[in-house]
């Protein structure tokens, strides 16, 4: 599939997806939904991608959510349909064997607030804004917003965001949990980089089977959850990575993991 709304570059066991429609502030189409799904599943089946960091193009949008452009003269159907496209690509990239890292190097609203909430880790710059403005429009957040915000950070500050639209800053996103980490601007990048490269590092099949833990225990009544971890962790015994983990802290050496 050629691309015509992201850019993606594969470097030291990093895909790096750049929303890239600066004009419109990376604001997500149809296309660029599809195109998104599509980078989803590649990362997945290569082998060669351990991490993936999304960012948007520019220095002044992450994504400013869904493209406004598109909802004019849509039925309700329509709009149906577009929703559960986007939903798609976002549980491909919430569920995706890899960790995503959302490096937020500016406005990341709605659709795209969305987006950064369906990967695993957010880092943003200080100068990003974060807000579900979907309610100034007449609609509600249609790619997960009422749901994994509420998780996030918690459903009294969820309403507060999704009934007012209004927007806040990256610290006070800090704040109240939903990024991970705050940088100046110039640094963001880099630093979303440096982290992704230690989390490469790490034994994938032991990411993998932690982040389904996570993921799926999450809404589990907590016997269930506690169940699914036993089972995940026990599975991590069936690795060579896991026999060089241990053996390399007795033999007090650094592990070398060879991704098996
Ligand atoms: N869609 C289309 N175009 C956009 C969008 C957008 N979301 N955001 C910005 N643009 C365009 C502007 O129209 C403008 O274009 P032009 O230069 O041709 O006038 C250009 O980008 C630059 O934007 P501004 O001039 O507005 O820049 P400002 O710095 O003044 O403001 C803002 C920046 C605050 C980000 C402002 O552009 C804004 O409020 N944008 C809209 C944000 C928004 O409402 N996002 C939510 C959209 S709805 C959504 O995401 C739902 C997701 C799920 C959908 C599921 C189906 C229902």
């Amino acid at each position: 599939m050629k691309y015509n709304n992201i850019l993606v570059e594969i470097e030291n066991n990093i895909a790096i997806i750049i929303f890239n429609r600066p004009k419109v502030l990376n604001a997500m189409n149809t296309e660029t939904a599809l195109e998104l799904s599509n980078a989803m599943e590649k990362c997945q089946e290569d082998d060669n991608v351990r991490v993936v960091i999304l960012t948007g193009s520019g220095d002044k949008a992450f994504v400013a959510g869904a493209d406004i452009n598109e909802f004019k003269g849509k039925s309700p159907s329509e709009i149906m349909r577009f929703s559960e496209l986007g939903h798609g690509a976002l549980r491909l990239l919430e569920t995706m064997e890899k960790p995503a890292i959302a490096a937020v190097n500016g406005y990341a609203l709605g659709g795209g607030l969305e987006i950064s909430m369906a990967c695993d880790v957010r880092f943003a710059s200080e100068k990003a804004r974060f807000g579900q403005p979907e309610i100034l429009l007449g609609l509600i957040p249609g790619w997960g917003g009422t749901q994994r915000l509420a998780r996030l950070i918690g459903i009294g500050r969820a309403k507060e965001l999704i009934m007012s639209g209004e927007q806040i800053t990256a610290q006070r996103a800090y704040e109240v949990g939903l990024v991970n980490r705050v940088f100046p601007a110039e640094q963001v990048m880099e630093e979303t980089k440096k982290f992704a490269q230690k989390l490469a590092g790490m034994p994938p099949f032991t990411t993998k089977m932690a982040k389904y833990a996570i993921n799926y225990g999450y809404d589990m009544a907590l016997d269930n959850a506690i169940s699914l971890e036993i089972q995940c962790m026990s599975q991590c015994f069936s690795t060579q990575d896991l026999k060089e983990g241990v053996a390399a802290f007795l033999e007090k050496r650094k592990p070398n993991f060879v991704g098996k």
